[in-house]
């Protein structure tokens, strides 16, 4: 309630789902994307954002300092499932610049003004396989790990501080990710954007002497897998 919360990828998907929910909840929200046509939520900020962009993200982040932020969620991210020797450098670049890239820049540029306000919350929504990988997961799941190191190496930094940092890792979701369609059949027993954007609610409600350090959600087709 009254607090002013930074979504990253808010343009569709759980990103959508999180600045609707936050919103809903009494948050200010300012959300990012590239596509600046998406992320329509009556009540909220939307900015054009391109996480892998240095000169954007730093715009992005002055307009949430500006407006007191209190809280960031790195939720952009990108998947190519393809196995190792079809991978090209070009999708290389683009998912570990989205994925890990992206987060760092973005946790940059607020982590300053979270240490001068004397605390703030990170919320990364990174994946179940942020500690695991599978047959065509090499590149998005070597970004992943990646984004899961990003997050707790910021915890132990921002401990010192009164940083709360969160890792949100959900199963499959039923969104956009990976150049599909939401609502198809294959995928009407999958999470939905609201049950992960419940979870980033709950790491952000926690009373302040309480930090999650994780949540890892799967719908209940999903294997147990971890
Ligand atoms: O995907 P999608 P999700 N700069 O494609 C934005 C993770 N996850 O909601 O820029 C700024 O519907 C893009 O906006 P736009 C996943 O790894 C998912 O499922 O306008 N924003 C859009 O708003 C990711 O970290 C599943 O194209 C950029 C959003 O990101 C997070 O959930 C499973 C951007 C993507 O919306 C959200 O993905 C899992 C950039 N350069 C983890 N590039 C799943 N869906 O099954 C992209 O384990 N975006």
């Amino acid at each position: 309630q009254g607090r002013v919360i930074a979504v990253t990828g808010a343009s569709k998907g759980i990103g959508l789902s999180i600045a609707q929910l936050l919103t809903a909840h009494g948050a200010q929200v300012i959300g990012g994307a590239r596509d600046v046509g998406g992320g329509k939520v009556p009540g909220a900020e939307f900015c054009s954002l391109d996480v892998t962009d240095e000169a954007s993200v730093d715009a992005f982040a002055a307009r949430c300092r500006a407006a007191g932020a209190d809280a960031l969620v790195n939720n952009a991210g990108v998947g190519t499932f393809r196995p190792v020797e079809e991978i090209t450098p070009e999708d290389y670049r683009r998912v570990m610049d989205t994925n890990v890239l992206g987060t760092l820049l973005t946790t940059r540029a607020l982590i300053g003004h979270f240490r001068n306000r004397g605390g703030g919350q990170v919320v990364n929504v990174t994946s179940d396989v942020s500690a695991r990988t599978f047959a065509t997961g090499a590149l998005y799941t070597a970004s992943k790990y990646a984004q899961r190191a990003v997050t707790q190496a910021l915890a132990h930094e921002g401990h010192a501080y009164g940083l709360r940092v969160t890792e949100v890792r959900p199963g499959m979701v039923d969104t956009f990710f990976g150049d599909t369609r939401q609502g198809e059949d294959y995928k009407a027993a999958w999470l939905r954007p609201g049950d992960v954007a419940g979870a980033v609610l709950y790491a952000l409600s926690a009373p302040a002497h309480v930090r999650i350090d994780e949540i890892l959600l799967h719908p209940v087709v999903q294997d147990v897998a971890y």
